[in-house]
């Protein structure tokens, strides 16, 4: 029998919150920072330096790996990490602008810190940025290629387009002066360089126009993925959302085959891309060399290559229900044909991502898309908890039931 679930909106909880950066801070400003960031230590300036970017590149899941990047990043320069909100895009509802959802909304920032120093974009900007890194003395940080985008080609274009102007002023930032990049990386080869030439004495806030992280997720940042950990009131609700509907054991699929998976993929089809596209590292293998093919179906399964699946693992798991998380179709008929009634298959519409992502992470087994950085942030959170996890066209069949297929 296919469920539905009231689902959860982002709207409501923008309006409900908003963070007036341009006034003057109150006592209770601070406080609710405080709530917001799940800490209440008040903060003290960091004279190692803090990192600060926009997380300027695609939506949750490449925001995600980016996150991770950044934050091995900050360590590595033993900076403060200032952790960026969730950037949401809204084309399709009002009010079409942009949501700036702090992290704290979904994650604990307080296991973050177990890693590394940090500190929410909400509290800097409320409660250091004033006194520390005020209007005048605000230096934008960017490779010597990305500033020749811009008019005078010699200043970054922290604030050109979307999302990048958004961003910044939603916490009120203009750039006073840029500082050009080259013969620099992020990557650890360049650690050294990083010392000498911007020492937390005289570039204190290194603010940059992007993640200093690579897409996706570095291999040896993978397991990061540690330190973030759900928001215990937001898991809570989910939860119970869960009781109600979705009995154990249960196995649950990301399908991502919308429009724009479907353009994505055609690179695969027709052949242009080697193995390694978007997130796919994270089943083809990251050396390039002995990667193995990625092929169509691991990027766009069939309907027919959904079912199978599907019905292979919900047997072999001895499934009750079958939770579908998708960008689009959710192709509920197919996968209930293929479990029997016995079954509950679960689709509900226009959930919210991270509900989404929470009940996928939670599952007694996941099939995700390889190519796919949403997949990729749940496989992650499963592999650090050893939780088991598939991948459609990748999936090898169970001998026992390979016959039923
Ligand atoms: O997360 P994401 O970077 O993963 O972007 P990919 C896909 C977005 O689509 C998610 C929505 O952040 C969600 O907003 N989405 C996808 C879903 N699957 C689901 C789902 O199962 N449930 C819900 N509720 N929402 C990349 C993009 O996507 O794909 C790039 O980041 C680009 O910008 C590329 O568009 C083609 O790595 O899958």
């Amino acid at each position: 029998m296919a469920g539905t679930m009231a689902s959860l909106e982002w709207g409501p909880w923008i309006e409900r919150r908003p963070l007036p950066f341009s006034l003057p801070l109150s006592l209770s400003l601070f406080l609710l920072l405080a709530v917001v960031d799940g800490t209440s230590d008040s903060l003290s300036w960091d004279e190692s330096g803090y990192i600060l970017y926009c997380p300027c590149m695609g939506r949750f899941g490449n925001q995600a790996d980016h996150f991770l990047g950044a934050l091995a990043f900050a360590k590595m320069l033993n900076r403060t990490l200032v952790v960026p909100p969730w950037v949401v895009y809204r084309h399709h509802t009002p009010p079409y602008t942009n949501a700036h959802v702090p992290y704290s909304e979904y994650f604990r920032l307080d296991r973050v810190l177990d890693f590394h120093r940090a500190v929410s974009m909400e509290r800097f900007m409320g409660e250091l940025a004033p006194r520390h890194w005020p209007p005048g003395r605000r230096v934008a940080y960017c490779f010597t290629a990305a500033a020749q985008r811009s008019v005078d080609r010699s200043s970054c274009p922290m604030k050109d387009g979307n999302p990048f102007g958004p961003f910044w002023d939603h916490f009120g930032v203009d750039f006073d002066r840029s500082e050009l990049l080259s013969g620099i990386a992020f990557s650890s080869n360049y650690k050294s360089q990083w010392f000498e030439r911007y020492p937390a004495s005289s570039h204190p806030v290194l603010a940059l126009p992007g993640a200093p992280a690579q897409f996706p997720v570095m291999r040896e940042h993978v397991d990061l993925q540690r330190y973030v950990e759900w928001d215990r009131r937001f898991a809570e609700t989910v939860e119970r959302e869960m009781e109600q509907l979705l009995p154990r054991p249960y196995l649950a699929i990301h399908l991502r085959v919308g429009e724009d998976w479907r353009k994505a993929c055609e690179m695969v089809r027709d052949g242009s891309v080697g193995p390694h596209l978007m997130a796919s590292p994270q089943c083809v293998g990251y050396d390039r060399g002995r990667a193995r093919p990625l092929t169509l179906p691991m990027c766009l399964p069939s309907p027919a290559l959904i079912a199978s699946t599907v019905a292979t693992w919900a047997r072999a798991i001895s499934a009750r229900a079958v939770y579908i998380a998708t960008d689009s179709e959710p192709h509920t008929r197919e996968v209930q044909a293929a479990v029997g009634t016995q079954v509950r298959v679960i689709h509900r519409e226009a959930t919210l991502p991270q509900t989404d992502l929470y009940i996928l992470s939670q599952s007694d087994h996941f099939i995700g898309n390889c190519v796919s950085s949403f997949t990729a942030f749940v496989k992650r959170h499963r592999d650090v908890h050893s939780l088991p996890s598939s991948f459609f066209g990748l999936d090898t069949p169970l001998p026992s039931h390979t016959d039923e297929l």
